[in-house]
């Protein structure tokens, strides 16, 4: 079989059969499109021979059992897109890692097998994120199970609908000594491997990111009778410090600072704005710097609010650490790669960045045309996915857990 052309052709369907109406993928956890999805990614388990079954936190497990008393290695990725996303992210990793394990369902293994499709990396229905490796690495905040998402739905009752168990998330937790490791491919959603004209690499690390709620309170009025001076417009503060922010960000070798998110009131043509809610997200590869250029912007921020007589106040809302990949779980899909492959890092965050806390985990990245991800048109060829099923089956045959 041509393991590149039936992932494409199986991504294709998936995008296609799974998907809200519009342009690109939109598939949101516990929704319509995700049960959808889940039917067809137990028929590419099935396919491999895996048994299914789905686990409390509405992740979607296929197990190849392996010899008595051997650990378990886990393949993984996330089944839910951002609104309006590609075919590729997260879901690819899913499929190529059930093609491996169909191409090695006749050989023998040193391990047990699990591919999982998890509900939830992206955070976009709820402001949390990575429910599903979180509950096996243990580290799940049940706390969060009472966000809710733009209908008032909590994650609780989202789950619980989906058939999850929002009540057995605590038992959920794997033993470190039964895990061999995580492996997760991605697309790269970046430009590095076109560039270097390299099919597949090796993430080195993947960054941590910070969000924070950043509020500039001034005083509405009636935008005809309001002399301009002395206005204490809050958008004003606000823009000037967007403004700044790719300034900023500059300042830091590889630092990537984005404001994504912004809310006006009174939100009037004709009312000087009063508040401003904005979202910044700043990411980093080094925990050090990303804390002190998050201080740094902060501080700029309570300067331009000052300079236009705006109240000013920063929260955090989230934060994940930066993570390394590990080198000799690495080492096994590099020798499996038969040839030196490029090494990067990732400035996308991945199921992955919590499974870090479970067990060592090693990502393999397939070329993006043109760098795009999080966009109807990202790609990644039939070629570079069937080469990367190559690379991972070749890792699993030949995989000896330390
Ligand atoms: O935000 C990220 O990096 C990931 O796509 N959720
Ligand atoms: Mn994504
Ligand atoms: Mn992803």
């Amino acid at each position: 079989m041509d393991w590149g052309e039936e992932a494409a052709r199986r991504l294709t369907r998936i995008a296609e059969a799974a998907s809200l109406p519009g342009p690109g993928v939109t598939r949101l956890p516990f929704t319509e499109e995700h049960r959808v999805a889940m039917g067809i990614i137990t028929g590419w388990m099935e396919a491999a021979g895996l048994s299914v079954q789905m686990d409390a936190a509405g992740t979607l497990v296929g197990r190849r059992e392996g010899p008595a008393g051997a650990k378990t290695l886990l393949i993984g990725s996330h089944q839910d897109s951002v609104p309006g996303g590609g075919a590729y992210d997260g879901i690819m990793g899913v499929v190529l890692g059930c093609l491996a394990l169909e191409a090695v369902k006749d050989r023998p293994l040193n391990v047990a097998v699990e591919v999982l499709a998890f509900a939830d990396e992206e955070g976009v229905r709820f402001p949390t994120a990575l429910m599903g490796p979180r509950v096996l690495a243990g580290t799940f905040d049940a706390g969060t199970l009472a966000m809710q998402d733009r209908d008032g739905v909590s994650l609780r009752d989202a789950l619980a609908g989906f058939g999850g168990e929002p009540d057995g998330l605590a038992q959920m937790k794997r033993r470190a000594e039964e895990i061999a490791g995580y492996l997760e491919l991605h697309i790269e959603q970046g430009p590095v491997l076109e560039r270097e004209d390299a099919a597949l690499g090796l993430v080195t690390g993947i960054c941590g990111i910070e969000r924070l709620e950043l509020r500039f309170t001034g005083s509405t009025g009636h935008a005809g009778t309001v002399p301009m001076d002395g206005r204490q417009d809050a958008l004003v503060a606000a823009g000037r410090f967007v403004a700044e922010v790719p300034g900023m960000a500059r300042e830091w070798d590889g630092l990537r600072a984005t404001v994504g998110m912004l809310k006006v009131s009174p939100g009037a043509p004709n009312a000087i704005p009063d508040a401003v809610s904005l979202v910044l997200e700043v990411r980093s590869e080094r925990d050090a710097e990303r804390g002190a250029a998050v201080a740094e912007m902060g501080k700029r921020a309570a300067e331009i609010a000052e300079r236009t007589g705006c109240g000013f106040e920063m929260e955090q809302t989230y934060q994940q650490p930066a993570v390394l990949c590990d080198p000799a779980l690495s080492d096994v899909l590099a020798r499996a790669g038969q040839g030196d492959l490029p090494t990067l890092p990732s400035g996308a965050t991945h199921d992955a960045s919590a499974m870090a806390d479970l067990c060592p985990i090693a990502m393999l990245f397939v070329r993006c045309r043109d760098g795009v991800s999080h966009r109807p048109d990202e790609f990644a060829s039939a070629a570079d996915m069937g080469a990367a099923v190559d690379v991972l089956a070749r890792a699993l045959v030949s995989y000896e857990p330390a």
